[in-house]
């Protein structure tokens, strides 16, 4: 996409100015990002919204609306999305959905950390956004993605592209496909205990959270997910991308850690704002802590069993790779879990 053309979208958003400026952001595996600079200085974040994974814009863009509506405190930084020519947050241009936001001065992402004071914040500010959405209703928004952090649909997933893949893949895969079918039935008590549905943002990974020069976390970015789950799920992401100071798609398994300090700072910053979460909750956060990295890894190895046709690859065997260091990790956490009921237990139990 060349600049004229990125030029013709932000003159949907009646933007129509010289000097900009657009630099890809390639972090991301599903939409198109891009900062747009001002004579270097960034000013909005421009994103193409992956139609493909995302069937309904509009209904998302009203579910981030809705939330944003709420996402409002003096400690709580509120995104702000422009209005298109269509008099909505996005618009269609060609076959595409786009949409802008404004560019929050000196913020900053993180894709892994050592500071524990990042993950306090971190901690701090996924109980704030889940305080102030707690009294919404669930089922009022509309599932994004159907399914999207269910683990029995992710397991259905995994079993038809198992039967579907070639032989060549299965053997690639064999040591991965062994540790899923054998790791399924730990999840089956989580799946079974009644939880409450909560407006989740699903998708908490560090590096979704905007934090400012002095380390502090403003609020979560990435809204497109924004839509009903457990607690856990937001629990879990944020755990295996913030104890874990390896990227998720580390190659060098002796890099990837479950960090004793970090997972303790985080506990401590969501102890500030958990005064919303139940006992029957709280006990099953170290399992979540599990569930995660491991859905996550089942997910990247259903798609490369599909011949990745669901993320964005670097290369060809980037989801392997990925599901490689997440079921790593997913095993250090259950290794973990004793010791983190323990520091839970100590921290978040309720008096009542
Ligand atoms: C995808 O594109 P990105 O990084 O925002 C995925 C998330 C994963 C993430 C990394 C809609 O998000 O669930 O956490 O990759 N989003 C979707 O594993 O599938
Ligand atoms: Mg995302």
């Amino acid at each position: 996409m060349d600049t004229s053309y990125l030029n013709q979208i932000l003159n949907r958003f009646n933007i129509n100015e010289d000097l900009i400026d657009f630099k890809p952001i390639t972090a991301g595996y599903i939409n198109d990002t891009f900062l747009v600079l001002k004579s270097e200085i960034p000013v909005y974040i421009l994103q193409r919204v992956n139609h493909n994974v995302f069937k309904n814009v509009s209904q998302l863009l009203q579910n981030i609306d809705r939330a944003l509506l709420k996402l409002q405190a003096s400690d709580y930084r509120t995104i702000k999305l422009l209005k298109a020519d269509n008099g909505e947050s996005y618009c269609k241009h060609e076959d595409s959905y786009w949409r802008l936001m404004t560019f929050i001065n000196d913020s900053t992402t993180h894709n892994t950390t050592t500071k524990p004071k990042i993950a306090y914040e971190a901690g701090r500010i996924i109980g704030r956004f889940h305080n102030l959405l707690q009294f919404e209703s669930p089922e009022t928004f509309v599932e994004t993605i159907p399914n999207f952090n269910n683990l029995p649909f992710r397991t259905t997933e995994f079993n038809e592209a198992l039967i579907r893949t070639s032989e060549d893949r299965r053997q690639i895969a064999k040591n991965e496909i062994e540790f899923a079918t054998r790791s399924l039935s730990k999840f089956t008590p989580f799946y079974n205990s009644g939880l409450p549905l909560r407006v989740c943002h699903n998708d908490t990974k560090l590096n979704n959270i905007l934090f400012n020069a002095s380390n502090e976390a403003m609020c979560l970015i990435d809204l497109d997910t924004i839509m009903a789950g457990y607690f856990h799920y937001d629990f879990g992401d944020a755990v295996r991308t913030i104890v874990n100071t390896a990227n998720e798609d580390e190659q060098d398994l002796s890099k990837i850690t479950f960090s004793k300090p970090l997972f303790e700072a985080f506990i401590e910053g969501l102890d500030s704002n958990a005064s919303f979460l139940s006992n029957e909750e709280i006990k099953l956060l170290p399992i979540a802590a599990a569930l995660m990295p491991f859905m996550h890894g089942l997910r990247a190895l259903t798609d490369f069993l599909n011949g990745n046709i669901y993320y964005k690859v670097a290369y060809e065997n980037q989801n392997l790779d990925r599901c490689i260091s997440l079921f790593h990790f997913t095993k250090l956490a259950f290794q973990n879990e004793e010791y983190m009921s323990e520091f839970i237990g100590s921290k978040l139990k309720k008096l009542n």
